[in-house]
């Protein structure tokens, strides 16, 4: 077998398809009312690593409970899977969950996708040096609104990997179209996907409200990517963190809250924010185990195979197509 030097990259830039410039659409939800931000605008070179500081957190439980409930179900999922799947890593970051996946698996090729290229080739490049001989693609591209893939990935036994919850940034609805689209493009094969279920409140509202102030930086820094993309003025001293339960609809919500009256500038236009005002930056929807499942069936997916923690705070679903 031929070692591969480095990954192959694909970067595709912002759907700009449907007729709005990406900057438009910031200014719009800015302009909203209630304003909000695409959570999308979290990540960046910093944003992501600030992410990753998160999921270290004692507080932030989701990445570790899934690590173990990953651990324990490892040899079941290769089973599910079969020989030599292709495994596209949807949200990849820095790789780490579908390495652990290497040896068990053993992909024919992996294929990673994420939004923050230059991190994406940061961690493909250590990667690849651990697995000379496995070939693989990095794909730089905003998936949330769908997703395209070049004809260089595999078409035979697509494993889609989907973990860490981020499906739960999703509306429910939004969440069901986004699945079906997966389903789409496996003909044989299926998803694997981690879910984060409904618990205590108190210890929700912890994870995304940490002591040390780790979320509230992921959460403020956003004001300095909107700064780069859109040319406003946002002071972050400006802003506080803040982040609830909303139990009516089982989701986290984060927003950033006006400390003092203050008003932001763009080229082209300007908004004030009164003292207390919010600008919603993310949800991130709290699944009942049961209504899950009902959700990969909806999006088409045939039979489902389901493994959580003791404390059944996280779950794995793998969704046969
Ligand atoms: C990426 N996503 C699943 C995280 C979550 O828990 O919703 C993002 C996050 N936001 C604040 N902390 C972590």
């Amino acid at each position: 077998m031929t070692p591969h030097s480095s990954p192959t990259f694909f970067s595709y830039p912002a759907d700009e398809s449907a007729g709005v410039p990406e900057r438009s659409a910031v200014i719009a939800g800015l302009m909203a009312d209630p304003p909000w931000v695409s959570p999308k605008y979290l990540y960046g070179p910093l944003g992501s690593r600030l992410f990753d500081a998160i999921t270290e957190l004692p507080e932030y439980y989701p990445t570790r409970t899934e690590r173990t409930v990953l651990e324990g179900c490892r040899d079941g999922i290769a089973r599910a899977a079969g020989a030599g799947p292709t495994l596209i890593d949807l949200g990849a970051g820095n790789c780490e969950k579908a390495r652990s996946l290497f040896a068990s698996l053993q992909p024919r090729q992996y294929v990673a996708v994420d939004m923050s290229v230059e991190f994406l080739r940061h961690s493909m490049a250590h990667l690849q040096r651990d697995f000379p001989h496995l070939e693989m693609l990095g794909i730089g591209v905003d998936f949330s609104a769908g997703l395209r893939l070049p004809d260089a990935v595999r078409r035979e036994n697509r494993l889609f990997f989907y973990p860490g919850s981020s499906i739960g940034n999703f509306t429910p609805e939004e969440a069901l179209v986004f699945l079906a689209g997966i389903r789409a493009q496996c003909p044989v094969g299926g998803l694997l996907i981690g879910v984060d279920l409904v618990k205590s409140e108190s210890i929700l509202q912890a994870a995304y409200d940490d002591a040390l102030g780790v979320t509230a930086a992921f959460n403020l820094n956003l004001l300095n990517n909107l700064n780069a993309l859109i040319g406003s003025d946002f002071a972050v001293a400006d802003w506080r963190h803040c982040a609830l339960f909303n139990t009516t609809l089982s989701r986290i919500e984060m927003h950033l809250e006006a400390r003092r009256d203050t008003t932001v500038h763009w080229p082209g236009g300007a908004r004030r924010f009164a003292q207390g005002a919010r600008i919603h930056t993310e949800n991130s929807y709290k699944y009942a185990l049961a209504d899950f499942v009902t959700l990969l069936r909806q999006a088409g997916y045939r039979r489902v195979q389901t493994w959580t923690d003791e404390k059944e705070w996280f779950a794995l679903c793998h969704a046969f197509a």
